[in-house]
């Protein structure tokens, strides 16, 4: 399990902060919000596969505002909290990588030095709620690549941006899919101002489909497309209009050094609240 393997009309979402920004951030999507693309995985299940990403996680959706966002949606505080626990149950479940005909490997963040065969993504077991117990699990969400010299040699380094997982080089990307056998490693996770971004001698692309992402940077969106037959393409989406701010889209973040912040702070503050 852990890996989903699709192919002929499929539409395939690597979420992240698309999905549990789902209320908040719906202006990413101008004509489908997130929230409804939640809904067409569960009544077109064969048709739309969405895979887990870094904010698909308790810790990360509250600390980006998606527990605030239920909040203020619903009068009681209960049911605020009943639906943000019941949605992360539900996140739990998600894949965490996508095999496309073989030869496509999907994941919101990157690769992991744990990433020795596709049969340890398949053993990672679901429901999994806390993907920073099991280290493979965490580099597919949370992965960046980088090019940190010794390109001579498939290397990770710390990740000190996010504060957590990896940064992966080009002879990493490279060893990678010899070993896994696939051609491509579709990604997301980062802002792209082209929408995508080739890395690795076209080994793997990031991927970045919101434009003018949080209504603040001036970026194109991109969507890859894969035929059939195989051949992969990019749809470039324009630029949007800048928007401009309503209540709603406000966000709630929580001072920190890196993106991670420890449940027990999480906890703490809706104790509070
Ligand atoms: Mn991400």
């Amino acid at each position: 399990m852990g890996l989903s393997r699709r192919l002929r009309r499929s539409w395939l979402q690597l979420s992240g902060m698309h999905l549990s920004r789902l209320l908040a951030k719906s202006v990413c999507w101008p004509r489908i919000p997130n929230f409804q693309i939640f809904l067409f995985q569960i009544l077109f299940p064969r048709q739309y596969v969405l895979l887990r990403g870094n904010h698909e996680t308790k810790v990360i959706n509250f600390r980006y505002g998606f527990r605030h966002e239920i909040l203020r949606r619903l009068t009681s505080k209960r049911d605020a909290q009943e639906v943000w626990e019941r949605f992360n149950d539900a996140f739990s479940f998600m894949p965490l990588a996508c095999l496309i005909g073989h030869k496509i490997l999907c994941m919101h963040g990157g690769i992991s030095p744990d990433l020795v065969s596709l049969d340890a993504i398949r053993m990672i077991s679901r429901p999994l709620i806390d993907v920073n117990q099991n280290r493979l699990a965490q580099d597919l969400l949370w992965a960046d690549p980088e090019d940190f010299g010794r390109p001579n040699e498939a290397a990770f380094c710390w990740n000190k941006n996010r504060g957590l997982s990896v940064c992966f080089n080009a002879q990493a990307v490279s060893d990678a899919c010899r070993r896994l056998n696939v051609n491509l490693i579709v990604r997301a996770h980062q802002m792209m101002p082209n929408g995508f971004k080739f890395f690795a001698d076209r080994k793997l692309c990031t991927i970045f489909s919101a434009p003018r992402y949080m209504n603040e940077i001036d970026n194109a969106g991109a969507v890859l497309k894969v035929a059939a037959n195989g051949k992969v393409s990019l749809i470039m989406m324009k630029k949007s209009r800048i928007q401009s701010r309503q209540q709603s889209e406000e966000l709630t973040k929580f001072p920190g050094k890196s993106e991670y912040t420890a449940l027990a702070e999480i906890e703490r503050f809706s104790e509070g609240n």
